[in-house]
Protein backbone atom coordinates (compact mmCIF):
# COMPACT_ATOMS: atom_id res chain seq x y z
CA UNK A 1 0.00 0.00 0.00
CA UNK A 2 1.12 3.77 -1.00
CA UNK A 3 0.78 5.59 1.99
CA UNK A 4 0.17 9.21 0.51
CA UNK A 5 0.07 11.80 3.38
CA UNK A 6 -0.34 15.22 0.64
CA UNK A 7 -3.08 16.01 -1.95
CA UNK A 8 -4.65 19.04 -3.81
CA UNK A 9 -8.04 19.04 -5.29
CA UNK A 10 -10.61 21.54 -5.75
CA UNK A 11 -13.86 21.83 -4.45
CA UNK A 12 -17.17 23.42 -5.97
CA UNK A 13 -19.96 23.66 -3.84
CA UNK A 14 -23.20 23.60 -5.90
CA UNK A 15 -24.97 26.75 -7.00
CA UNK A 16 -28.42 27.78 -5.59
CA UNK A 17 -31.57 27.31 -7.44
CA UNK A 18 -33.51 30.56 -8.99
CA UNK A 19 -36.32 31.84 -7.75
CA UNK A 20 -39.50 31.25 -9.99
CA UNK A 21 -41.84 33.89 -11.81
CA UNK A 22 -45.28 32.61 -11.85
CA UNK A 23 -49.32 33.26 -11.82
CA UNK A 24 -51.27 31.53 -10.59
CA UNK A 25 -53.86 30.99 -13.28
CA UNK A 26 -56.66 28.99 -13.30
CA UNK A 27 -60.48 28.46 -14.95
CA UNK A 28 -62.79 30.43 -12.48
CA UNK A 29 -60.36 31.83 -10.26
CA UNK A 30 -60.62 35.30 -11.26
CA UNK A 31 -57.12 36.64 -9.20
CA UNK A 32 -54.20 34.69 -9.33
CA UNK A 33 -51.88 36.42 -7.86
CA UNK A 34 -47.79 35.60 -7.78
CA UNK A 35 -47.17 31.98 -7.39
CA UNK A 36 -43.75 31.54 -8.15
CA UNK A 37 -41.82 29.22 -4.86
CA UNK A 38 -37.82 30.16 -3.75
CA UNK A 39 -35.21 27.84 -5.38
CA UNK A 40 -32.87 25.16 -3.27
CA UNK A 41 -29.68 26.05 -1.42
CA UNK A 42 -26.66 24.38 -3.52
CA UNK A 43 -25.32 21.80 -1.28
CA UNK A 44 -21.93 22.25 -0.14
CA UNK A 45 -18.83 20.15 0.81
CA UNK A 46 -17.73 18.86 3.49
CA UNK A 47 -15.03 16.62 5.06
CA UNK A 48 -15.69 13.74 7.34
CA UNK A 49 -13.12 12.08 9.40
CA UNK A 50 -13.29 8.43 9.24
CA UNK A 51 -11.15 6.06 11.08
CA UNK A 52 -11.67 3.26 8.37
CA UNK A 53 -9.40 4.98 6.40
CA UNK A 54 -5.74 5.58 6.12
CA UNK A 55 -4.38 7.30 3.62
CA UNK A 56 -5.23 10.29 0.96
CA UNK A 57 -4.78 7.96 -2.24
CA UNK A 58 -8.15 8.47 -3.47
CA UNK A 59 -7.61 12.41 -3.91
CA UNK A 60 -5.10 11.61 -5.92
CA UNK A 61 -7.11 10.15 -8.90
CA UNK A 62 -9.83 12.27 -8.34
CA UNK A 63 -9.05 16.24 -7.90
CA UNK A 64 -11.86 17.91 -8.57
CA UNK A 65 -15.24 17.23 -6.35
CA UNK A 66 -18.87 19.15 -6.94
CA UNK A 67 -21.53 19.56 -4.74
CA UNK A 68 -25.04 19.07 -6.46
CA UNK A 69 -27.04 22.78 -7.42
CA UNK A 70 -30.26 23.53 -5.95
CA UNK A 71 -33.08 23.11 -8.10
CA UNK A 72 -34.99 26.41 -9.03
CA UNK A 73 -38.24 26.78 -7.62
CA UNK A 74 -41.45 26.59 -9.69
CA UNK A 75 -45.28 28.02 -9.78
CA UNK A 76 -47.99 26.97 -7.19
CA UNK A 77 -45.40 27.86 -4.71
CA UNK A 78 -43.28 25.14 -4.98
CA UNK A 79 -39.60 25.25 -3.35
CA UNK A 80 -37.14 23.51 -5.44
CA UNK A 81 -35.42 21.08 -4.16
CA UNK A 82 -31.77 21.66 -1.75
CA UNK A 83 -28.69 20.09 -3.75
CA UNK A 84 -27.25 17.55 -2.10
CA UNK A 85 -23.65 17.77 -0.08
CA UNK A 86 -20.73 16.19 -1.56
CA UNK A 87 -18.69 14.57 2.15
CA UNK A 88 -15.55 13.23 1.35
CA UNK A 89 -13.80 11.17 3.59
CA UNK A 90 -10.74 11.60 4.78
CA UNK A 91 -8.37 9.97 7.41
CA UNK A 92 -8.53 10.88 11.11
CA UNK A 93 -5.16 13.29 11.28
CA UNK A 94 -6.36 15.07 8.07
CA UNK A 95 -5.70 19.08 7.67
CA UNK A 96 -7.06 21.56 5.30
CA UNK A 97 -5.75 24.27 4.19
CA UNK A 98 -6.95 26.59 1.41
CA UNK A 99 -3.97 26.63 -0.99
CA UNK A 100 -4.71 30.77 -2.51
CA UNK A 101 -4.74 32.10 1.20
CA UNK A 102 -2.65 29.81 3.35
CA UNK A 103 -5.06 29.47 5.77
CA UNK A 104 -5.78 26.72 7.82
CA UNK A 105 -9.29 25.71 7.24
CA UNK A 106 -9.43 22.86 9.88
CA UNK A 107 -8.00 19.95 11.63
CA UNK A 108 -9.48 16.84 12.03
CA UNK A 109 -8.39 14.95 14.75
CA UNK A 110 -11.49 12.75 16.19
CA UNK A 111 -13.59 10.29 14.35
CA UNK A 112 -16.78 11.60 12.97
CA UNK A 113 -15.23 15.74 13.02
CA UNK A 114 -17.16 17.29 10.48
CA UNK A 115 -15.77 20.43 8.65
CA UNK A 116 -17.27 22.35 5.82
CA UNK A 117 -14.89 23.44 2.72
CA UNK A 118 -17.19 25.09 0.49
CA UNK A 119 -20.58 26.53 1.39
CA UNK A 120 -23.53 25.81 -1.19
CA UNK A 121 -24.91 29.15 -2.98
CA UNK A 122 -28.00 30.56 -1.47
CA UNK A 123 -31.28 30.05 -2.98
CA UNK A 124 -32.73 32.53 -4.94
CA UNK A 125 -36.42 34.21 -4.27
CA UNK A 126 -39.80 33.57 -6.04
CA UNK A 127 -41.82 36.42 -6.82
CA UNK A 128 -44.40 35.55 -4.41
CA UNK A 129 -41.57 36.74 -1.78
CA UNK A 130 -42.50 40.30 -3.42
CA UNK A 131 -45.75 40.38 -3.37
CA UNK A 132 -46.90 43.50 -1.53
CA UNK A 133 -49.99 45.88 -0.91
CA UNK A 134 -48.64 48.03 -3.65
CA UNK A 135 -47.61 45.67 -5.53
CA UNK A 136 -49.39 42.18 -6.33
CA UNK A 137 -48.30 41.44 -9.43
CA UNK A 138 -44.18 41.25 -8.68
CA UNK A 139 -42.24 40.11 -11.76
CA UNK A 140 -39.29 40.70 -9.93
CA UNK A 141 -37.34 37.30 -9.02
CA UNK A 142 -33.46 36.77 -7.44
CA UNK A 143 -31.13 34.14 -8.90
CA UNK A 144 -29.31 31.66 -6.94
CA UNK A 145 -25.94 32.88 -5.45
CA UNK A 146 -22.86 31.02 -6.93
CA UNK A 147 -21.19 28.26 -4.82
CA UNK A 148 -18.17 29.25 -3.02
CA UNK A 149 -14.86 26.95 -4.93
CA UNK A 150 -12.10 26.97 -3.28
CA UNK A 151 -8.32 25.08 -3.99
CA UNK A 152 -7.69 23.40 -1.09
CA UNK A 153 -4.45 20.93 0.02
CA UNK A 154 -5.28 17.96 1.87
CA UNK A 155 -2.03 16.83 4.89
CA UNK A 156 -2.16 14.02 6.87
CA UNK A 157 -0.07 13.64 9.59
CA UNK A 158 0.05 10.35 11.46
CA UNK A 159 -1.41 10.69 14.36
CA UNK A 160 0.54 9.11 17.08
CA UNK A 161 2.22 9.28 20.69
CA UNK A 162 5.80 7.72 20.32
CA UNK A 163 7.95 8.15 17.16
CA UNK A 164 10.86 5.97 16.55
CA UNK A 165 13.97 8.05 15.50
CA UNK A 166 17.36 6.20 14.10
CA UNK A 167 19.91 5.84 11.66
CA UNK A 168 19.01 3.74 8.97
CA UNK A 169 19.13 0.16 10.38
CA UNK A 170 19.06 0.79 13.96
CA UNK A 171 16.04 -1.81 14.48
CA UNK A 172 13.21 0.87 14.52
CA UNK A 173 10.75 -1.86 12.82
CA UNK A 174 12.56 -4.48 14.76
CA UNK A 175 11.11 -2.46 17.51
CA UNK A 176 7.57 -1.75 16.40
CA UNK A 177 6.92 -5.46 15.62
CA UNK A 178 7.89 -6.53 18.67
CA UNK A 179 5.77 -4.40 20.52
CA UNK A 180 2.89 -4.29 18.38
CA UNK A 181 0.84 -6.35 15.86
CA UNK A 182 2.10 -3.81 12.74
CA UNK A 183 4.36 -6.16 10.61
CA UNK A 184 6.96 -3.54 8.39
CA UNK A 185 9.69 -5.06 6.74
CA UNK A 186 12.78 -5.70 8.67
CA UNK A 187 16.27 -6.26 6.54
CA UNK A 188 20.06 -6.09 7.17
CA UNK A 189 20.05 -3.22 4.69
CA UNK A 190 19.29 0.78 5.34
CA UNK A 191 16.08 2.55 3.96
CA UNK A 192 14.34 -0.95 4.11
CA UNK A 193 11.19 1.36 5.55
CA UNK A 194 10.72 3.79 2.95
CA UNK A 195 6.81 4.76 4.50
CA UNK A 196 6.09 5.67 7.80
CA UNK A 197 4.40 2.33 9.40
CA UNK A 198 1.76 2.59 12.67
CA UNK A 199 2.05 0.04 15.56
CA UNK A 200 -0.54 -0.07 18.20
CA UNK A 201 0.65 -1.08 21.54
CA UNK A 202 -1.49 -2.44 23.67
CA UNK A 203 -0.15 -2.71 27.19
CA UNK A 204 -3.55 -4.46 28.85
CA UNK A 205 -6.93 -4.04 27.55
CA UNK A 206 -8.29 -0.64 27.16
CA UNK A 207 -4.54 0.65 28.00
CA UNK A 208 -2.85 1.36 24.38
CA UNK A 209 -1.18 3.81 22.48
CA UNK A 210 0.12 4.29 18.67
CA UNK A 211 3.97 3.83 17.56
CA UNK A 212 5.04 5.74 14.44
CA UNK A 213 8.08 3.74 12.84
CA UNK A 214 9.72 6.10 10.11
CA UNK A 215 12.60 5.75 7.62
CA UNK A 216 15.59 6.10 9.26
CA UNK A 217 17.54 9.72 9.15
CA UNK A 218 21.21 9.87 7.97
CA UNK A 219 24.09 12.93 8.55
CA UNK A 220 22.73 16.06 6.50
CA UNK A 221 19.20 14.55 5.96
CA UNK A 222 17.80 18.06 6.84
CA UNK A 223 19.72 19.07 3.34
CA UNK A 224 17.79 16.33 1.27
CA UNK A 225 20.84 13.41 1.92
CA UNK A 226 19.24 9.85 1.62
CA UNK A 227 14.95 9.95 2.24
CA UNK A 228 15.53 13.97 3.41
CA UNK A 229 13.97 14.94 6.90
CA UNK A 230 10.27 14.74 5.27
CA UNK A 231 9.00 11.83 7.10
CA UNK A 232 9.76 13.79 10.56
CA UNK A 233 6.76 16.06 9.91
CA UNK A 234 5.12 12.54 11.20
CA UNK A 235 6.50 13.05 14.37
CA UNK A 236 5.52 16.59 14.77
CA UNK A 237 2.12 15.70 16.85
CA UNK A 238 4.13 12.85 19.28
CA UNK A 239 4.50 13.10 23.17
CA UNK A 240 7.67 11.55 23.34
CA UNK A 241 10.29 10.24 20.93
CA UNK A 242 12.43 7.42 21.42
CA UNK A 243 15.80 7.38 19.55
CA UNK A 244 16.83 4.09 18.63
CA UNK A 245 20.49 3.27 18.73
CA UNK A 246 22.18 0.49 17.05
CA UNK A 247 25.18 -0.79 19.46
CA UNK A 248 26.91 -3.09 17.13
CA UNK A 249 26.75 -1.42 13.73
CA UNK A 250 28.50 -2.65 10.79
CA UNK A 251 30.37 0.74 10.59
CA UNK A 252 32.48 0.43 13.80
CA UNK A 253 34.72 3.82 12.94
CA UNK A 254 31.83 5.89 13.54
CA UNK A 255 30.75 5.59 17.59
CA UNK A 256 26.92 5.07 18.79
CA UNK A 257 27.32 7.95 20.40
CA UNK A 258 28.33 9.93 17.22
CA UNK A 259 25.49 8.80 15.75
CA UNK A 260 23.34 9.74 18.14
CA UNK A 261 24.90 13.44 18.10
CA UNK A 262 24.62 13.51 14.25
CA UNK A 263 20.40 12.33 14.55
CA UNK A 264 19.95 14.95 17.39
CA UNK A 265 21.53 17.63 15.12
CA UNK A 266 19.39 16.88 11.82
CA UNK A 267 16.01 17.02 14.37
CA UNK A 268 17.14 20.17 15.54
CA UNK A 269 18.04 21.56 12.11
CA UNK A 270 14.30 20.14 10.85
CA UNK A 271 13.02 21.99 13.99
CA UNK A 272 14.18 23.25 17.10
CA UNK A 273 11.44 22.74 19.05
CA UNK A 274 11.03 19.23 18.09
CA UNK A 275 14.51 18.42 19.50
CA UNK A 276 13.38 20.09 22.29
CA UNK A 277 10.40 17.22 23.24
CA UNK A 278 11.09 14.63 25.22
CA UNK A 279 13.05 11.75 24.11
CA UNK A 280 14.32 8.51 24.93
CA UNK A 281 17.33 6.49 24.60
CA UNK A 282 16.68 3.14 23.14
CA UNK A 283 20.36 1.02 23.23
CA UNK A 284 19.38 -1.83 20.90
CA UNK A 285 21.03 -5.12 19.40
CA UNK A 286 22.64 -5.91 22.88
CA UNK A 287 22.53 -9.59 22.29
CA UNK A 288 25.22 -8.87 19.52
CA UNK A 289 27.63 -7.57 22.63
CA UNK A 290 29.21 -10.30 25.18
CA UNK A 291 27.37 -10.02 28.31
CA UNK A 292 30.04 -9.18 30.47
CA UNK A 293 30.60 -5.94 28.44
CA UNK A 294 26.96 -4.49 27.77
CA UNK A 295 27.10 -2.71 31.34
CA UNK A 296 30.70 -0.64 30.48
CA UNK A 297 29.74 0.34 27.08
CA UNK A 298 26.31 1.10 27.15
CA UNK A 299 27.66 2.97 30.15
CA UNK A 300 30.17 4.55 28.04
CA UNK A 301 27.65 6.35 25.25
CA UNK A 302 25.62 7.59 28.62
CA UNK A 303 28.99 8.74 29.30
CA UNK A 304 30.48 10.17 26.66
CA UNK A 305 26.99 12.14 25.17
CA UNK A 306 26.03 13.27 28.85
CA UNK A 307 22.79 11.68 28.89
CA UNK A 308 20.40 12.67 31.79
CA UNK A 309 16.92 11.08 30.37
CA UNK A 310 15.60 7.96 30.60
CA UNK A 311 18.15 5.05 28.97
CA UNK A 312 16.75 1.58 27.77
CA UNK A 313 18.65 -1.57 26.99
CA UNK A 314 16.96 -3.99 24.69
CA UNK A 315 17.42 -6.33 22.30
CA UNK A 316 14.09 -5.60 19.68
CA UNK A 317 14.93 -8.69 17.61
CA UNK A 318 14.02 -11.08 21.21
CA UNK A 319 11.93 -8.74 22.75
CA UNK A 320 14.32 -8.40 25.56
CA UNK A 321 13.32 -5.16 27.77
CA UNK A 322 10.62 -4.32 24.96
CA UNK A 323 7.69 -4.86 27.69
CA UNK A 324 9.11 -2.54 30.25
CA UNK A 325 9.52 0.46 27.77
CA UNK A 326 6.10 -0.04 26.49
CA UNK A 327 4.95 -0.11 30.43
CA UNK A 328 6.50 3.06 31.17
CA UNK A 329 5.57 4.76 27.84
CA UNK A 330 1.72 3.98 28.88
CA UNK A 331 2.30 5.19 32.32
CA UNK A 332 4.34 8.65 30.87
CA UNK A 333 1.24 8.71 28.15
CA UNK A 334 -1.36 8.33 30.61
CA UNK A 335 0.44 11.06 33.45
CA UNK A 336 0.70 13.70 30.80
CA UNK A 337 -2.81 13.22 29.45
CA UNK A 338 -3.89 13.65 33.17
CA UNK A 339 -2.01 16.52 33.94
CA UNK A 340 -3.00 18.23 30.53
CA UNK A 341 -7.17 17.55 31.75
CA UNK A 342 -6.28 19.57 35.47
CA UNK A 343 -3.47 21.95 34.51
CA UNK A 344 -4.53 24.67 32.61
CA UNK A 345 -1.27 26.10 32.19
CA UNK A 346 0.61 22.79 31.25
CA UNK A 347 -2.13 22.29 28.48
CA UNK A 348 -1.46 25.70 27.13
CA UNK A 349 2.23 25.35 27.11
CA UNK A 350 1.53 21.82 25.03
CA UNK A 351 -0.45 23.91 22.78
CA UNK A 352 1.98 26.64 21.86
CA UNK A 353 4.74 24.41 21.45
CA UNK A 354 2.27 21.86 19.34
CA UNK A 355 2.10 25.06 16.77
CA UNK A 356 5.58 26.39 17.26
CA UNK A 357 6.28 22.86 15.84
CA UNK A 358 3.87 22.77 13.11
CA UNK A 359 5.36 26.11 12.25
CA UNK A 360 8.89 25.56 11.92
CA UNK A 361 8.17 21.71 10.11
CA UNK A 362 5.98 23.40 7.31
CA UNK A 363 9.09 26.51 6.88
CA UNK A 364 11.47 23.76 6.76
CA UNK A 365 9.68 21.52 4.11
CA UNK A 366 9.15 24.54 2.24
CA UNK A 367 12.29 25.80 2.39
CA UNK A 368 13.79 22.37 1.07
CA UNK A 369 11.30 22.37 -1.79
CA UNK A 370 12.24 25.71 -2.86
CA UNK A 371 15.72 24.70 -2.82
CA UNK A 372 14.77 21.32 -5.13
CA UNK A 373 12.93 23.37 -7.86
CA UNK A 374 15.89 25.55 -8.02
CA UNK A 375 17.82 22.77 -8.40
CA UNK A 376 15.60 21.19 -10.61
CA UNK A 377 15.70 24.18 -12.60
CA UNK A 378 19.13 24.47 -13.10
CA UNK A 379 19.65 20.76 -14.35
CA UNK A 380 16.44 20.82 -15.98
CA UNK A 381 16.15 17.51 -15.58
CA UNK A 382 12.64 16.39 -16.37
CA UNK A 383 12.95 13.55 -15.34
CA UNK A 384 12.44 14.42 -11.65
CA UNK A 385 8.22 14.80 -12.25
CA UNK A 386 5.88 14.04 -9.50
CA UNK A 387 5.07 10.56 -10.18
CA UNK A 388 2.97 8.17 -8.16
CA UNK A 389 5.11 7.26 -5.99
CA UNK A 390 5.11 9.12 -2.99
CA UNK A 391 8.87 9.05 -2.12
CA UNK A 392 11.58 11.31 -3.34
CA UNK A 393 14.86 10.54 -2.88
CA UNK A 394 17.44 13.20 -2.95
CA UNK A 395 21.13 13.00 -4.78
CA UNK A 396 23.45 15.70 -2.82
CA UNK A 397 26.50 15.68 -4.76
CA UNK A 398 29.71 16.37 -2.48
N1 LIG B 1 20.91 -9.09 16.54
C1 LIG B 1 19.97 -8.16 16.46
N2 LIG B 1 19.61 -7.69 15.27
C2 LIG B 1 18.65 -6.76 15.22
C3 LIG B 1 18.02 -6.27 16.38
N3 LIG B 1 17.11 -5.35 16.01
C4 LIG B 1 17.17 -5.27 14.66
N4 LIG B 1 18.08 -6.14 14.18
C5 LIG B 1 18.43 -6.37 12.77
O1 LIG B 1 18.87 -5.16 12.22
C6 LIG B 1 18.50 -5.07 10.84
C7 LIG B 1 17.76 -3.78 10.60
O2 LIG B 1 16.55 -3.79 11.31
P1 LIG B 1 15.30 -2.90 10.90
O3 LIG B 1 14.30 -3.08 11.97
O4 LIG B 1 14.92 -3.17 9.49
O5 LIG B 1 15.96 -1.44 10.99
P2 LIG B 1 15.28 -0.05 10.71
O6 LIG B 1 15.80 0.90 11.73
O7 LIG B 1 13.82 -0.18 10.59
O8 LIG B 1 15.94 0.33 9.33
P3 LIG B 1 15.37 1.25 8.13
O9 LIG B 1 13.99 0.84 7.88
O10 LIG B 1 16.26 0.92 7.01
O11 LIG B 1 15.51 2.66 8.58
C8 LIG B 1 17.68 -6.32 10.56
O12 LIG B 1 18.51 -7.26 9.96
C9 LIG B 1 17.25 -6.77 11.93
O13 LIG B 1 17.05 -8.17 12.00
C10 LIG B 1 18.44 -6.78 17.67
O14 LIG B 1 17.97 -6.43 18.72
N5 LIG B 1 19.42 -7.71 17.62
MG1 LIG C 1 12.63 0.10 9.08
Amino acid sequence: MKFVDEARITVQAGKGGNGCMSFRREKFIPKGGPDGGDGGDGGSVYLLADDAINTLIDFRYTRHYQADNGKNGSSRNCTGNKGADMVLRVPVGTTAIDEDTGETLGDLTENGQKLMLAMGGFHGLGNTRYKSSTNQAPTQTKPGQPGESRNIKLELKVLADVGLLGLPNAGKSTFIRAVSAARPKVADYPFTTLVPNLGVVSVEPHRSFVVADIPGLIPGASDGAGLGTRFLKHLVRTHLLLHIVDMAPFDTEVSPADNVRAIAYELDQFSPGLAQRDRWLVLNKLDLIPEDEREARCQAIIDELQWTGPVYKIAAINREGTFQISCDIMEYIEQRRIREQEDEEFARQLREEREQVEAEAREHIEMLQERRRQLRELQEDEDDDDDDHDVEVIYIRE
